[in-house]
């Protein structure tokens, strides 16, 4: 259940900031920039959008509030989902920030606990799928199960913590330490690549607290899916240099 936050946590001390990348969401901005002002008032919302070819920016400026509801148009020689998390991790100006999907697949009800889990202590909080065959084909199941286990693998080898969900788009964290980790680490994370949960992970401070809450992984509510089978590639080259290695011979193999 979401909470609504309301009241001491108003719009001048706004705990948190949504980060919503977009490509291509006319379908789905409006009604979810809708949803989450709804149910969390006192929460910023800041799109990160990559030049979108359709009406995304065009329906959500009616919705811009200065200063709370914000729409970046991204620099187009960065195009990149993971690009996008990182730069909004930079541009999020409040005590916590949330990212997730704006296409309803992180349904906004699933915020509230992740929140509360942040102001409780967390340092990392992580939207784990209850059903992680949920909205995926067979393969795309197959993958992320073999994604995350070798993610974890290469966490616990990096004597990092890991989690139940390295893949998951859903996450939240305290500004502040990510910030820290992006400025410091940027430049050698995968920002053409899905998996910016994972480069955060391998670069965080060993001692993170990390929490987990879990949601229900629901089906896009409108428009197409942005995956490509470069999503492979983009995973291995995170994966240390027998990854990369790797990633070349399977990128040379799919082009
Ligand atoms: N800014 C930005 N957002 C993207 C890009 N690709 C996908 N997204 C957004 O990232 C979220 C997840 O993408 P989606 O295509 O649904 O991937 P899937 O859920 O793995 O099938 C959605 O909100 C997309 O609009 C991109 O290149 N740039
Ligand atoms: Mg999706």
């Amino acid at each position: 259940m979401a909470m609504p936050l309301t009241g001491a946590e108003g719009l001048s001390e706004s705990p948190c900031t949504v980060i919503l990348p977009t490509y291509n969401e006319e379908a789905n901005i409006v009604r979810m920039v809708g949803s989450l002002r709804e149910m969390y008032p006192a929460f910023r919302i800041l799109i990160m959008d990559d030049n979108s070819k359709d009406r995304t920016r065009e329906l959500t400026e009616p919705l811009l509030v200065d200063g709370v509801v914000r729409f970046f148009t991204r620099d187009p020689a960065d195009r990149g989902l993971s690009a996008s998390i990182f730069q909004g991790i930079m541009e999020t100006d409040t005590e916590f920030f949330i990212n997730m999907d704006s296409d309803f697949q992180h349904p906004p009800g699933a915020l509230g606990p992740m929140f509360e889990e942040l102001r409780s202590g967390a340092d990392l909080c992580v939207g784990v799928r209850a059903d992680r065959g949920t909205g995926l084909s067979f393969i795309r199941w197959l993958g992320s199960w073999g994604c995350h286990f070798a993610a974890v693998f290469i966490l616990r080898f990096r004597g990092k913590k890991s989690c139940g969900d390295t893949m998951s788009g859903l996450f939240g964290g305290r500004t502040a330490l990510f910030r820290e980790v992006v400025e410091r680490d940027g430049a050698y994370f995968e920002r053409r690549g899905f998996k910016a949960l994972f480069d955060l992970m391998k670069n965080a401070p060993a001692d993170i607290r990390i929490s987990e809450t879990e949601y229900e992984f629901g089906e896009r509510q409108g428009g197409v899916s942005k995956l490509s089978p470069a999503v492979v590639t983009s995973f291995l080259r995170q994966c240390g240099p027998a990854g990369r290695a790797l990633a070349r011979i399977v990128g040379s193999v799919l082009s």
